[in-house]
């Protein structure tokens, strides 16, 4: 039998990712929505120990972030270990395998004066490699100006951009002469892809596509889950300093691929020919 996603992901589709570094992703995770969403609300309603709130001023709604809950959150677990997102990954970043690396959820309440300011996610992570993907699932309808903002191309940029911390701007790491400077988006003539988008829809990004999102100005709630995966080519690279998210103990060395024990395999499953 024919899986849906070989519909869905068609070849323009898988060649407008590797070129752009982004693509929207229609109905793509409709039926998982319901799941989805009560893994959120409990998210929100049960924050870990890394989770982060951003904004200071008590008038203002909350910015939360939170990671790596999927192992705490069931439907969580069941989206990355049963639904299509491993086939699809494989198929956007042209790997034979797929990793989980982990999850990321992110609530703007309603007022949310804090915007997510451009960056890459790479150079926050403890890996590299070419073949990444991250899906940003909305779960509540958004506008165009309530939605992910992508640098087309910026995931083909030569160097990687000098992270910094959200809240205060600062530079992320001590060390960070390996970087380069964000580019001046705003001013500087860049092609920015964004999609008003529903539930069910993704937009799937490359780790290194530079992006970012407005304020949520609106009366309704934002929630979206990002489920970030990677490929053949992606290793363990140690970074001068606490990564987002940290994995203190995770004991690999540069070069080493993720330790499976930690980051599945979702892709092939041991339905598929491996
Ligand atoms: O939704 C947002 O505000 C930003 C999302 C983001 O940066 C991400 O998923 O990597």
């Amino acid at each position: 039998m024919l899986r849906t996603v070989t519909h869905a992901i068609t070849n323009q589709i898988i060649s407008d990712y590797q070129e752009n570094g982004v693509v929207v992703l229609r109905g793509i995770f409709s039926d998982w929505m319901p799941a989805l969403c009560r893994g959120a609300d409990y998210n929100a309603a049960h924050p870990s120990s890394s989770a982060l709130i951003h904004g200071s001023n008590a008038d203002q709604g909350r910015f939360l972030e939170d990671f790596c809950n999927w192992q705490l959150i069931p439907e969580f677990r069941d989206f990355v270990l049963n639904s299509d997102i491993g086939d699809i990954a494989a198929r956007l970043m042209g790997s034979r395998t797929v990793q989980f690396f982990h999850d990321h959820y992110l609530q703007k309440d309603a007022g949310t004066a804090t915007a997510t300011p451009w960056h890459q996610d790479m150079p926050y992570y403890c890996v590299r490699g070419e073949q990444t993907v991250s899906f940003w699932i909305p779960l509540d309808p958004r506008n165009r100006n309530a939605s992910l903002n992508c640098v087309t191309g910026s995931h083909r940029l030569p160097k990687e951009i000098r992270p910094t911390s959200w809240s205060t701007l600062d530079s992320f790491y001590e060390d960070d002469a390996n970087f380069m400077d964000l580019p001046d988006i705003d001013n500087g003539g860049y092609d920015i892809k964004t999609w008003a988008v529903d539930p069910g829809d993704a937009i799937a990004f490359n780790f290194k596509t530079i992006h970012g999102a407005k304020a949520n100005i609106g009366q309704a709630v934002n929630r979206t889950v990002s489920f970030r995966l990677v490929g053949d080519d992606v290793r363990y690279f140690q970074r001068p300093g606490r990564t987002s998210p940290n994995f203190p103990d995770i004991k690999q060395k540069n070069g080493d691929r993720l330790r499976e024990d930690w980051f599945p395999v979702i892709w092939p499953t041991s339905d598929e020919e491996k």
